[in-house]
């Protein structure tokens, strides 16, 4: 047995998984390997070694009960977007948005970075569901790791644990995720280094994704999507290519539940690109008497056809992994209020009384605080106290607003999928597509105007299809395709498809739209249309409120920014058609035909 648990030999059930963990072993040569189990104790512990570890601390009790405070390497901050390869057999088969490596060479440079890499340290296994444990829409995954931070955040954004190798079984199929911090405490000549408090390789990092095999290899990031191999690893990039196999989506949505006085119930998906407010969108509080949201998911949703022929999502994490900056009472109440307890914090600021706070958190600056680099700050400093990039994990359950379907293994029907981005100009405040051929061409050509944080120039528009750019598995024409497909499978029974837009500008550079709580007036609209109530304005984009359509009641808005909100500038969207175009062109004859009719349509309705 003690030799089972160094070589992985018989750690479990499934001799497939076990044969893996013996393979991985071998290679990254780790002291012990630990079988997780997602238990309480088992989290608890984690902190604790952790904290010892100095990579965390512990918050002070009585203001954020049993949560603690990392702070990472400033060189590991964030998604590794030029160091993550797709490497599928062919490199069109990634198609242009992705980077591609050959399958064998990639698996070959990661073999000598692997090789010996966990010297010293654990290697935890992780046996993880991304969905509720059995349920027909959710898949499994078994993360290899050495750091005890991914253990305890996946405990958090997945459902780790015996039950998970109950459903594997002896021949159960799994997604195999290897990570490792890259950070051996023995080296290659023997000799030994201590540890440091946020291991990582400061040379290189690989973020590698095998689609053919399904296998997920990360190496040398710590952090967040790099490390937490569930979340946009596999159930984004892998997933993607799953869903294409066999017939469903895998998406980068939220999934919201709306509920209208008469309580009836629509759920509702929806992409936006990353600063779009998405997590807001998912909690919002609406200002409408009688309505009501309820969070099904802030991130990613997984869709398979019922017996009915509809659409059924789940959510395929069990946490939040949310940006912290911006994330206040008046922005996110709901957000907050999850945060209150059990929660990591990962790059946010130490105040004086041992609690956490980021940029815009509170009204007013705190006078004195540890920054994210351990650095004293104060208010006339000029940085930011918490990284742009600081994040908290907490567990969907805390979340107030929390639909309790949120864990049914049947999924939600979904009534409507939402697009949208920044756009100072040019697209309306809600439109909705002619049918699911068009929505899907709207998704296609989707996109944000960039704010500081991002990078490259601000204000230039970043095309990223479905919110899909940085998450797709495979060639995004052939996902486009895929798209089209599952709407001609299904017909009338597919969601409908609207594209909204709440960062609209005036000519003085003003928001002309409340956006937060109040876009409860256009999800009210959305599913009025929804129920066949509300009536709508063909324009060439697509279908808008009809005037008097939308509920404004309460809202003090001028009229011409109604006006201007519900209007599509058609000169500007002629403008548009050559980088559409150009867009377009990169994906060749790989382009589908549906796409290119939809282009071609549009440009017909813009002339006359
Ligand atoms: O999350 C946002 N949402 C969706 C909310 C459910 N944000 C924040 C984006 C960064 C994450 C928004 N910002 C939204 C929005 O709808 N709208 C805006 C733009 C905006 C900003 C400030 C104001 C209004 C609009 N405030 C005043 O005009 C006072
Ligand atoms: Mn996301």
């Amino acid at each position: 047995m003690r030799e089972d648990m160094t070589t992985g030999s018989k750690i479990t059930r499934n001799a497939q998984l076990n044969a893996w963990i013996k393979e991985v072993a071998a290679m990254c040569l780790p002291d012990n390997i630990r079988l997780c189990n997602g238990s309480a104790d088992e989290y608890q512990e984690m902190l604790s070694l952790m904290v010892s570890g100095k990579t965390a601390r512990w918050l002070n009790p009585e203001k954020r009960p049993n949560s603690i405070l990392v702070w990472s390497d400033p060189a590991d901050v964030a998604r590794v977007e030029d160091r993550t390869f797709i490497c599928s057999p062919s490199k069109d088969d990634a198609g242009p948005t992705n980077n591609w490596a050959a399958p064998e060479e990639m698996k070959q440079t990661m073999r000598g970075l692997y090789a010996g890499c966990m010297r010293g340290r654990t290697l935890y296994v992780i046996p993880f569901s991304m969905g509720p444990v059995g349920s027909p829409i959710a898949h499994i995954g078994v993360e290899l790791t050495d750091s005890p931070y991914v253990v305890a955040n996946m405990i958090i954004m997945t459902r780790v644990g015996t039950s998970v190798l109950d459903v594997l079984g002896e021949n159960g199929e799994f997604v195999r995720c290897l990570h490792s911090v890259g950070y051996p405490l023995v080296l290659a000549d023997g000799t030994q280094r201590a540890d440091v408090s946020w291991p990582c390789d400061g040379k290189q990092k690989y973020i590698s994704h095998f689609p053919e095999s399904k296998e997920i290899w990360s190496y040398g990031s710590g952090y967040g999507g790099n490390a937490l191999l569930g979340k946009k690893c596999f159930a984004l990039r892998i997933a993607s290519v799953m869903a294409r196999e066999q017939g469903w989506l895998a998406e980068h949505m939220l999934i919201l539940k709306l509920t209208n006085p008469q309580n009836e119930v629509r759920y509702i998906c929806a992409a936006f690109p990353s600063a779009c407010g998405k997590t807001n969108l998912a909690m919002l509080s609406p200002t409408i008497p009688g309505w009501k949201v309820e969070c099904v998911g802030d991130d990613i949703a997984w869709m398979k056809f019922g017996g009915d022929g509809r659409l059924y999502a789940i959510n395929p994490e069990a946490g939040f992994f949310g940006v912290a900056p911006g994330t206040s009472d008046e922005s996110n109440l709901n957000a907050m209020a999850c945060l209150t307890r059990d929660s990591i914090f990962t790059n946010c600021a130490l105040t004086d009384d041992g609690d956490v706070w980021w940029e815009q958190m509170t009204p007013r600056l705190p006078a004195h605080l540890i920054d994210w680099t351990a650095k004293e700050w104060t208010p006339d400093c000029g940085r930011n106290a918490a990284h742009p990039n600081a994040r908290f994990t907490t567990p969907a359950r805390q979340c107030p607003v929390i639909a309790p379907e949120w864990e049914d293994p049947q999924g939600v029907p979904i009534s409507a999928v939402l697009f949208g981005g920044r756009r100072a100009g040019v697209i309306p405040l809600v439109t909705e597509a002619f049918n699911w051929r068009h929505g899907t061409f709207l998704g296609s050509i989707m996109g944000s105007e960039t704010t500081a944080a991002a990078a490259g120039q601000v204000g230039t528009l970043r095309r990223d299809p479905m919110a899909m750019l940085p998450f797709c598995g495979y060639n995004m024409a052939d996902y486009w395709a895929h798209w089209l497909g599952m709407g001609e499978r299904s017909g009338a029974k597919m969601p409908r498809i609207f594209y909204v837009n709440w960062f609209r500008k005036d000519a003085e550079g003003r928001f002309l739209w409340p956006g937060y709580s109040e876009n409860c007036r256009v999800l009210k609209w959305i599913f009025e249309r929804c129920a066949g109530q509300a009536e709508a304005l063909e324009t060439p984009l697509g279908l808008i409120p009809e005037k008097g359509a939308l509920d404004l009641r309460g809202l003090s808005l001028a009229a011409d920014a109604l006006d201007e909100l519900l209007s599509v500038d058609i000169d500007g969207c002629r403008m548009e058609l050559p980088s559409i175009e150009q867009y377009y062109q990169q994906f060749g004859s790989r382009l589908p035909e549906g796409l290119r009719h939809e282009l071609k349509e549009f440009g017909k309705r813009l002339q006359s």
